[in-house]
């Protein structure tokens, strides 16, 4: 009967005073006959319960397990929550070293070439915002589309990402500026139909689609760092160059070229895409109160058709703003005078203040690349005006070269005369300068009006055929197929960065349908375009490159003369990574784009503000910057890395619309 434990010492004694059974008491009984016990004696226990306190018992059990059942639920949300923030941090922190290159500063202090593909040690690491996910504004803010334009959500749906990318303490601000900016550029009834009826005997416009319902895609780090990058190059044009042409970032003021505000104006539509909207609607002020095209100025017919008519054409249709189209209409019209001559072939300058035209002083010839470039704008200008006189202007151009001799299997002379109609110079055929967008327009052309104009189609393909049968060849020592150039029957292995527009495009013709030696032919031609970076000092293509067709020890494929060393921010190489990227889903296209934005943000960023071009990509510890940002890196070369870094196909379908030359995005007339 007892059981009894004293503390050794201890002055207090504890006792426990047990009832034993008499299997304990006597000391025998396993395991199994104590729980037996057990069960038995705690029966008996409850019986001698009364029935209130039984019911007490009862209650208070099935009150914990209430309990229990709450609180366990609730800890595996919790726990589940717990282990997805560790699996978040744990990617960001793998993606985090990528964004170093927020705001490196570049000039006058470049990198050395071999840390091209690593980071920027020295440079502060700027964690930006985590990529927001989109999510839709109230419907009474929402823009709505001009009537032919269904892409409208998509941009709207970055331009919310991006507001998120504010800072808390602008969000004030913010929100003011959403109800302005909307406010500001919606007029769609007055923007969308065409003026006239003659529209009926032009291309119809698509017809409105339903609104996508796909879930929009989340913008990316890469694609943030671009538009850091845009941010950049902007506050260098707004703080020394706001309404010029050009910045020069290094003497911080400007350079004037037609005085038509020409980098604003080719980024209007970039900053929609990337949904700058502060910015957006600054500029559009500008061009609102500012722009004036009643000016006594020789302008280059080429150069401000694809710039500023095509830019404000794109910029209009992603807006809905009719502003952009009455502008559009106005440049339009200004440039007609270029197409009164004897040939009908258009002079190269046109005076937009007096109506008058003519060729450089020192010729009557046009390029060839010009007169063929400026088809995507004028023929879109129609469809909108309902006035047929610009595409009937431009399609003249293109009827009349299809059935023009001195061609070498498809492929055309640098020069036209615009008193006779006659190529001139013949014998020298190149993908390059002053030919190259002419083969870039075929294609485009004929996707523009729906693959109905079989000529355009026609030449086209000849034309491939014959950079085939002429111009490709291989280097060595790595067998780069690169495109050369013929000069009366002499191959020469000089390729001008321009030709990198061709793997884009050649990948565009056969998304389209067409041949698919094409797509493979454009394989192998961006990774030469990527070569003509990769395989230079600082990581930057020369303007022209010569390859080696011999082996020889020591040497690369890729040779540069001191003539031809400097590089002006071009877009080509990156237009084409955009295409294969979208057509091939391969990610080593957006990395070969990202390690080309990381050599711009080495070597051509000036820290107060602008990107420069630069005088010698084989010196990084001095590339000699040039003092001048072209326009077309914020109208192209920026938006194109912007689209490449997306995994959106619906930010600028392919199948909806075409670039044109600037990277403007036109719409297609009947959609696939
Ligand atoms: C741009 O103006 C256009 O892309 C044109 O077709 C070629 N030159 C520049 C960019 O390099």
């Amino acid at each position: 009967m007892y059981s009894g434990a004293a503390a050794a010492g201890s002055p207090r004694r504890d006792f426990i005073s047990v009832t034993l059974g008499p299997e304990e008491a006597a000391g025998v009984g396993g395991y199994n006959n104590s729980k037996a016990w057990r069960r038995r004696s705690c029966w008996r226990k409850w019986k001698q319960l009364s029935r209130l306190q039984r019911s007490v018992i009862l209650f208070l059990f099935a009150f914990l397990a209430v309990c229990g059942v709450i609180s366990y639920t609730s800890m595996g949300e919790t726990w589940k929550s717990i282990t997805n923030k560790s699996l978040d941090d744990q990617r960001t922190e793998q993606e985090i070293p990528r964004l170093k290159l927020a705001n490196p500063a570049v000039l006058p202090a470049p990198q050395k070439a071999d840390a091209k593909h690593g980071d920027y040690p020295e440079l502060s690491l700027q964690k930006p915002p985590k990529p927001p996910h989109v999510r839709r504004g109230p419907s009474n803010l929402q823009i709505k589309a001009p009537r032919r334009d269904t892409r409208l959500k998509t941009r709207h749906d970055t331009m919310r990402a991006v507001e998120e990318l504010v800072e808390a303490d602008k969000v004030e601000k913010t929100e003011k500026s959403i109800i302005s900016w909307r406010g500001a550029v919606i007029e769609p009834d007055q923007s969308t139909e065409p003026s006239s009826s003659k529209i009926t005997e032009l291309e119809k416009p698509s017809p409105v689609e339903p609104e996508d319902q796909k879930e929009p895609v989340p913008i990316n780090e890469r694609q943030l760092a671009v538009i850091e990058a845009f941010r950049h190059a902007w506050k260098g044009y707004k703080d020394f160059a706001w309404g010029h042409d050009e910045l020069k970032p290094l003497s911080k003021s400007y350079s004037e070229w037609f005085g038509l505000g020409l980098t604003l104006i080719d980024a209007l539509d970039t900053m929609w895409i990337l949904g700058l909207k502060e910015e957006f609607e600054e500029a559009r002020k500008w061009v609102a109160n500012d722009l004036v095209f009643d000016k006594n100025v020789d302008v280059n017919l080429f150069e401000s058709t694809i710039r500023i008519l095509g830019g404000l054409l794109s910029t209009y249709h992603l807006s809905g703003d009719s502003l952009f189209l009455e502008k559009a209409k106005d440049i339009g019209n200004r440039l007609m005078p270029a197409f009164k001559t004897p040939s009908k072939i258009p002079y190269s300058d046109v005076n937009i203040g007096r109506g008058t035209a003519h060729p450089p002083r020192w010729t009557s010839d046009s390029t060839v690349a010009e007169v063929t470039s400026i088809q995507l704008e004028f023929r879109e200008l129609s469809r909108l005006t309902g006035d047929e006189k610009f595409q009937k202007a431009v399609d003249e151009v293109m009827k009349h070269v299809h059935i023009l001799s001195g061609k070498n299997d498809g492929l055309v002379p640098m020069f036209i005369n615009t008193n006779s109609g006659q190529f001139t110079h013949l014998g020298v055929y190149t993908l390059g300068a002053r030919a190259d967008s002419y083969y870039e327009y075929l294609l485009k052309q004929w996707i523009q009006g729906g693959k109905k104009e079989n000529e355009l189609l026609e030449d086209y393909m000849r034309a491939i055929e014959g950079v085939k049968k002429h111009l490709l060849q291989r280097s060595e020592p790595k067998k780069l197929t690169f495109v050369g150039e013929l000069a009366h029957g002499h191959f020469s292995a000089k390729m001008d960065h321009l030709v990198c527009f061709l793997p884009g495009t050649l990948a565009l013709g056969a998304h389209n349908g067409l041949a698919a030696d094409h797509m493979k032919l454009a394989e192998t031609l961006i990774e030469t375009c990527y070569q003509m970076y990769a395989q230079v000092e600082t990581g930057l293509s020369p303007e022209i490159v010569h390859f080696n067709l011999h082996a020889q020890k020591g040497h690369k494929d890729v040779e540069i003369k001191p003539a031809d060393r400097h590089n002006l921010l071009r877009p080509e190489t990156v237009e084409s990574l955009f295409y294969m990227y979208r057509f091939t889903g391969d990610k080593k296209y957006q990395d070969w784009g990202w390690e080309i934005l990381q050599n711009f943000n080495r070597y051509t960023r000036v820290p107060t503000g602008g990107y420069t071009s630069i005088n010698n990509v084989q010196n990084p510890s001095n590339p000699e910057p040039r003092d001048k940002m072209e326009s077309f890196f914020l109208g192209e070369t920026l938006k194109y890395m912007f689209l490449l870094f997306s995994d959106d196909i619906d930010l600028i379908n392919l199948d909806k619309y075409v670039f044109n030359t600037e990277a403007h995005p036109l719409p297609i007339w009947v959609p696939a």
